[in-house]
């Protein structure tokens, strides 16, 4: 059995270091990322039982993310490959402090996911299936398998866990609107972020984007209000400090790092407050190091941060 199962496209990250531009020539570092394997990534590094798969490239960029993260500890059983399409690449760049995120996937293997690639008794096997909103953007057959896999979650009694990740350079907001509220509609725990709900709720009102949360059935968790993360549930709102970063090197993969402690913590049993702080610390040090997921936490380093144990170099 499996805590948390999740899926959707893992591409490979390339990026000049420092603030040098993409459009000089010199070296790039190169790395993969994709917010869902992120997510299993900073599980399976807590400690849970996690689950993900995608569809990737015949190609060795695409071999060498799976062997990554398989080593992570995470199961990678029901992967599939095809020599049809290649392995999404992204590029990026940070020129005067301004990211930049430029996406080579269009077609790419992940894209040809179809309802046929699920393995319905594998997503039986798990107590929650975490999805983004990325998947059903990729094109309408990872559409139809973003909407099926969440069905079949629904029949077998898992639950769902759905950050919108709304990436408004693979589709429109008029485009993404319906699809994401859908799916919020259908989660047990929604994971947006405060600026994702005014686009998707078209308001910058705060009491009426509550109200819009008010009415789904699930829980929502709301990332970065500010200095705020809430937890939305019914008539209740709680409020809890965002956890400051000591430092920002690189903000990708903050939201995705949020959901793995989030995720996490709800495992664990923790209620829903320790789990939102898990995940605001989980979140505040991806951001404290270049790449999407290299510096989540072990279960030891959070443990250690959220007791304050001091650090014996030696
Ligand atoms: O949340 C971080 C992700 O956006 C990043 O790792 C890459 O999945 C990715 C995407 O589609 O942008």
């Amino acid at each position: 059995p499996f805590d948390v199962i999740t899926f959707g496209e893992t591409m490979a990250l390339m990026y000049p270091e420092g603030s040098r531009g993409l459009g000089t020539t010199g070296k790039l570092e190169q790395s993969f990322g994709g917010a869902e394997s992120n997510v299993a990534i900073g599980l399976a590094r807590l400690g849970s039982k996690v689950g993900w798969f995608s569809k990737i490239g015949d190609d060795p960029v695409g071999a060498g993310i799976v062997k990554t993260i398989r080593g992570e500890g995470v199961d990678v059983s029901r992967v599939r490959t095809t020599s049809a399409a290649p392995t999404g690449l992204m590029l990026r760049e940070a020129v005067r402090g301004k990211l930049s995120v430029y996406y080579y996937r269009a077609g790419s293997a992940a894209s040809k996911l179809t309802p046929d690639d699920l393995d319905h008794d594998y997503i039986g096997q798990t107590s929650i299936l975490h999805l983004t909103g990325i998947t059903p953007a990729l094109s309408a057959s990872c559409r139809e398998t973003a909407i099926a896999a969440v069905a079949s979650a629904k029949r077998q009694g898992v639950k769902v866990s759905f950050d919108p990740n709304l990436r408004l350079k693979l589709w429109s907001i008029d485009e993404a609107r319906p699809v994401l509220l859908e799916l919020a509609a259908q989660a047990d725990y929604f994971l947006p972020g405060y600026d994702e709900l005014k686009l998707l709720y078209e308001t910058e009102d705060e009491a009426v984007i509550l109200e819009q949360l008010r009415k789904l059935p699930g829980i929502s968790i709301v990332k970065s209000v500010g200095e705020e993360n809430w937890i939305v549930n019914g008539g209740s709102v709680v409020k809890l400090p965002f956890v400051k970063a000591d430092r920002v090197v690189d903000t990708v993969g903050a939201g995705d790092g949020f959901c793995a402690g989030f995720l996490s913590g709800i495992s664990r049993g923790y209620t829903l407050e320790q789990a939102v702080r898990l995940g605001g610390l989980t979140g505040s040090l991806v951001v404290q190091a270049p790449g999407d997921w290299e510096a989540l936490p072990t279960w030891a380093d959070a443990e250690r941060l959220l007791t304050g144990a001091r650090h014996i170099e030696r």
